[in-house]
């Protein structure tokens, strides 16, 4: 005998054909062969009673706290569990009852939906990303003079053009520009400063069919980024730093990367604290995909970012890499950042110089955990580990 790991309803399917069931059975079975574990953050202790007695009488089951029982406590956590076919019938019944029963089926078949597919394809000017596809490659153009890993090296146009032009003879598919130090506790860059670092780079750059992004948290920087040809703004801050970062989004009509960070890049390093690591960045991201929304910013040019390093231990960015594809279910494409973070720097106990093997093996496990980017230093090596990843796990 053999135990599979049925991770989808595809694979199900395929196993299903595999042994010779006719294709009506196939359709019935598969379903049957998923299994799925429901978190849900806080319910009403009405509303939990009833789902449980729905799920249980599926055969699947609905967990929650001592104090939703008996009522004691008003709201409640909740963890379903069940087949994908259990989960479809319970978000039926759910449909047509009250207490809020409808909406907690909306979501939760929006979420497994997610889980399962890949976020819609993103028109950048020239250029569709599609997602599932292949990982996409964000290459790092520091043009800051205190940048850690390149040591200020590029701070100079010409010297900043030829590591632009290095990064796209390595297959790099955005370049990702920034002239603000994110480094924990950095100084703050005032704008004149940031703008003379990076907008003579984009200009120079944007005749190229390479797709740029602008790395900044200031919304006047970002405007002269988008004007001198930039494609895509990625704010640290995820839209929170500069009130008026949405408005120019929106105006543009450009992606968005938002990326988690606990507090500033001043204070984020300073002991931080979760209450639930995967669920306050979830919630994080919530609230900036509603700034965004607000704003105008159409949802499906969003991109999310856990922010590996910012305002998290070493615990957490290992926590963060194992559990990437639970951030699937908000149904947007993920990328995240490594390269050479000190992360990888306390595991191996290396410097930034040596740390390309640990990246490569982050690189590997973001790939299978479903990260649709990744933003990297060694464009070069992090594009083979990608390809030999992506050959692995993106297929059927
Ligand atoms: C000092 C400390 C210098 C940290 C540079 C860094 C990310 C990012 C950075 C990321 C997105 C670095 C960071 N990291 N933008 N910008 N995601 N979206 O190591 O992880 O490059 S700066």
């Amino acid at each position: 005998m053999r135990i599979l790991e049925i991770k989808d309803e595809k694979r199900a399917q395929r196993e299903l054909q595999k042994l010779g069931a006719d294709p009506q059975g196939v359709t019935l079975m598969a379903p049957k062969a998923v299994f799925r574990a429901v978190r849900l953050k806080k319910v009403r202790s009405v509303s939990a009673n009833i789902l449980k007695q729905e799920m249980l009488s599926l055969g699947g089951e609905a967990a929650t706290s001592y104090g939703a029982i008996n009522l004691s406590s008003k709201y409640t956590p909740l963890l379903i569990t069940g087949t994908l076919k259990q989960f479809r019938q319970l978000i039926a019944k759910l449909k047509i009852h009250q207490f809020g029963l409808p909406r907690i089926a909306e979501t939760l078949e929006q979420s497994l939906k997610n889980y399962d597919q890949s976020p819609p394809p993103i028109k950048i000017g020239p250029r569709t990303l599609r997602f599932g596809q292949r990982t996409y490659i964000m290459g790092i153009l520091n043009v800051t003079p205190d940048s850690f890993s390149d040591g200020g090296k590029f701070h100079k146009l010409e010297d900043a053009l030829s590591q632009a032009h290095r990064l796209i003879a390595a297959g790099a598919d955005i370049i990702d520009i920034g002239g603000e130090s994110t480094r924990p506790g950095a100084k703050n860059v005032p704008v004149h400063e940031e703008l003379k670092r990076v907008i003579p780079v984009i200009s120079a750059l944007r005749k190229k069919k390479i797709l740029i992004s602008i790395d900044t948290r200031k919304a006047a920087v970002a405007e002269a980024a988008l004007s001198a040809g930039a494609h895509i703004i990625n704010d640290i801050s995820a839209l929170r730093h500069d009130p008026r970062m949405a408005k120019v989004a929106a105006k543009y009509k450009v992606p968005v990367i938002l990326m988690h960070m606990l507090k500033n890049p001043k204070t984020m390093q300073k002991n931080p604290v979760y209450k639930d690591l995967i669920f306050d960045i979830m919630t994080y991201f919530q609230e900036s995909l509603e700034i965004a929304g607000r704003a105008g910013i159409k949802e499906n040019r969003l991109i999310i970012d856990p922010g590996f390093g910012f305002g998290k231990t070493v615990e957490h960015n290992l926590e963060i890499l194992k559990r990437l594809k639970e951030f699937k279910v908000l149904g947007r494409p993920i990328l995240i950042g490594t390269s050479r973070k000190s992360t990888i720097g306390k595991i191996l106990s290396l410097p930034p110089s040596e740390r390309l093997m640990g990246t490569a093996a982050t690189v590997a496990i973001a790939i299978s955990n479903g990260v649709d980017i990744i933003r990297v230093h060694d464009v070069a090596a992090m594009k083979k580990a990608a390809k030999m990843t992506d050959a692995i796990v993106r297929r059927l």
